[in-house]
């Protein structure tokens, strides 16, 4: 017979994620025992310029570590990062995601839009398999749950993902907190029984992100078409009755405004209902 059971695999891939200067690279270190593998330190410019991986064997595991470029909020910085991420998930697949956040320092707004635009990107499975890491424990001076008590975003960033939290200390040379994240994305990956993340889950997220879009645009073409019919058809005097019921409907409805007697309106909309055809015919594609 058959027997279903989850094999673990025998390495784990460990994925660095968050804001310029969170302290990827150096949690990156900590974990690998060697301060060197990957470049760290303070600039309000990425420091990591791209993603790399490294591996060690700790506790009798083989662990790859994966450090990524920093996320800042511009779409230029944005762009560079996707195409860098999307770029390093063709090489490895994940197990366990630290969604790197720095003590010590106000969660601003901007640190709230990098969280956001990670958990849009990745997806749904990002965050079953995520541990959010606190760095720079050594700036704190009272236990942790006092200073989530004190921001409602981060304790809802973290309330959010499956593994909970843990705090660094990445100028501390004692190795148990790293066995105890490591006891953590243990538990992290029996839950999601040894399944990883892989490049597909990111993809897939993209191609819905992208299918949103076009419906989105779609949407607003056919809302500005149908109004500008509105408009037309009421000028024309007599088609005033149909015009409104033209503006009344949504995208998709070309026939019902070319009844309100504009070609140009009806073009619009054509182009409206073309692009929610395409979102379609994309989706079925996949
Ligand atoms: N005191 C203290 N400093 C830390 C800690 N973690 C990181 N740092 C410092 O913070 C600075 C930024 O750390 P990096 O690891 O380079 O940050 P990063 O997230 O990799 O930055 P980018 O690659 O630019 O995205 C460096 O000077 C680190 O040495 C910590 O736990 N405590
Ligand atoms: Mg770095």
């Amino acid at each position: 017979m058959q027997r279903n059971i989850m094999e673990e695999p025998s390495i784990v891939n460990i994925m660095l994620l968050g804001s310029t200067g969170s302290g990827k690279s150096a949690s990156g270190n900590t974990i690998i025992r060697i301060r060197k593998t990957f470049k760290e330190d303070l600039s309000p410019e990425s420091v990591t310029r791209f993603c790399q991986s490294a591996q060690t064997e700790l506790d009798g595991q083989t662990i790859t570590v994966i450090d990524t470029v920093g996320l800042s909020d511009t779409s230029v910085k944005i762009k560079y990062a996707e195409s860098q991420i999307e770029n390093i998930l063709t090489l490895h697949s994940v197990d366990v995601f630290l969604l790197v956040i720095r003590l010590g320092e106000t969660f601003t707004e901007e640190n709230s839009k990098v969280v956001k635009w990670i958990k849009n990107n990745f997806g749904s499975k990002f965050s079953d398999r995520t541990i959010v890491l606190f760095t720079h424990g050594d700036q704190l001076h009272g236990p942790v749950e006092r200073y989530l008590g004190e921001c409602e975003t981060l304790r809802s960033v973290v309330d959010q993902c499956s593994g909970g939290y843990h705090v660094f200390n990445n100028k501390d040379e004692d190795r148990s907190q790293v066995t105890e994240l490591l006891k953590k994305t243990k538990s992290l990956r029996m839950k999601n029984a040894y399944k990883r993340y892989t490049e597909q889950d990111y993809k897939q997220t993209q191609n819905d992100l992208l299918l949103k879009k076009c419906v989105a645009g779609a949407a607003a073409v056919g809302a500005v078409g149908a109004g500008v019919g509105g408009v037309v058809a009421a000028a024309g005097g007599g088609g005033g009755a149909t015009a409104m019921m033209a503006t009344a409907f949504t995208v998709g409805k070309a026939a019902v405004i070319v009844a309100a007697g504009s070609p140009a309106l009806a073009a619009a909309a054509a182009v409206g209902s073309g692009v929610i055809f395409l979102a379609k015919k994309y989706r079925y594609k996949k």
